[in-house]
C-alpha cells in the first residue's frame, strides 16, 4: 500500500467515528499527528473529497459528510424513497414543456413520433440538499390537464394513482456511470465533471401502456445502490 493510501484509510478510520459537518483538525495538526509530509496528507484528502467522505470549505477546512443514501434497485419514488429515510422531499420545476414525441421519446413511450408528451424536467431535493435531476417524458394522454404547479414539491407517482387513477405495475432501469455537465453541475451544487450515475426508468400499467421514461442524473458523491444478492440455487 502506498504511504498516501495508508494516510487516506486512517482518515477513514477517524471519520467513521465524527458526526457529519464535524471539522477535521487543521492540516498542520494532522501532519504532526500521522507523522507524514504536507504533500501526502493533501493527496489522501484530495482523494476523500472526490469520493463525497468529505468537504474542504475554502478557508474553513475540511468537514465529513454523512453517509451516501442507498438506493434500493425497486419501483419506489422519489418522494417515498426520502420520507423512508427522515428526509424531507422536494422538487423545484427547471422546465415544463407539451411538444411532440419525436422518434428517440416516442420509441421509448411506444408511441407515435408525432404524439403529444409533456416533458418535465425537475431538481430533486433532500432536506434542501439537491440530489438529482430528472428528465421525465409522459405520454399526454395519460395525464391531461397536468400544470407545473401540480408537480412543484409533489410526487409524480402520488398524483398517477389519486388524480388520473394509474398504478405503476412493472419497470426497467438501466445505470450507467457518467460525470456532470456544466449545467448539472451548477444545478446540483457540485464541480464540472463530477462523478453522477445516470439512471434510466421506463414504467408500464398493468395493461401495458407506458406512464413514463425518466432519465435521472444523482450525484455520485450522495448515493450508492445497495443490492440484495440473491444465491442460485
Ligand atoms: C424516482 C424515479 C423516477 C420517478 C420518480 C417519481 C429513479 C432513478 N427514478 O426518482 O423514475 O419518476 O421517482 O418520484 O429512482 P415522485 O413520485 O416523487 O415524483
Amino acid at each position: 500500500m502506498t504511504k498516501y493510501h495508508a494516510i487516506r484509510d486512517q482518515l477513514l478510520d477517524r471519520l467513521d467515528t465524527m458526526a457529519p459537518g464535524e471539522q477535521l483538525p487543521p492540516e498542520r495538526v494532522l501532519v504532526r499527528e500521522l507523522g507524514v509530509s504536507r504533500m501526502t496528507l493533501r493527496r489522501a484528502t484530495d482523494e476523500l473529497v472526490a469520493s463525497g467522505v468529505v468537504r474542504r470549505r475554502p478557508g474553513a477546512g475540511v468537514f465529513a459528510v454523512g453517509p451516501k443514501l442507498d438506493t434500493a434497485l425497486s419501483a419506489t419514488s422519489f418522494t417515498e424513497d426520502m420520507r423512508a429515510r427522515g428526509l424531507r422531499p422536494g422538487s423545484a420545476i427547471l422546465s415544463f414543456e407539451r411538444r411532440a414525441a419525436g422518434a428517440r421519446i416516442g420509441r421509448r413511450l411506444e408511441v407515435s413520433p408525432a404524439a403529444d408528451v409533456v416533458h418535465v424536467t425537475r431538481l430533486r431535493l433532500a432536506d434542501d440538499e439537491p440530489m438529482s435531476i430528472e428528465a421525465l417524458y409522459i405520454p399526454e394522454g395519460t395525464v391531461p390537464g397536468l400544470s407545473p404547479e401540480d408537480l412543484e414539491n409533489a410526487s409524480y407517482y402520488d398524483m398517477l394513482r389519486t388524480r388520473y387513477d394509474v398504478t405503476i405495475a412493472r419497470g426497467v432501469q438501466t445505470i450507467e456511470p457518467t460525470v456532470t455537465d456544466e449545467e448539472e453541475s451548477d444545478k446540483l451544487g457540485v464541480p464540472l465533471h463530477s462523478p453522477a450515475l445516470l439512471f434510466e426508468r421506463t414504467s408500464w400499467t398493468a395493461e401495458g401502456a407506458v406512464v413514463e421514461f425518466v432519465r435521472s442524473i444523482y450525484r455520485g458523491d450522495r448515493y450508492q445502490i445497495r443490492t440484495e444478492l440473491s444465491v442460485p440455487q
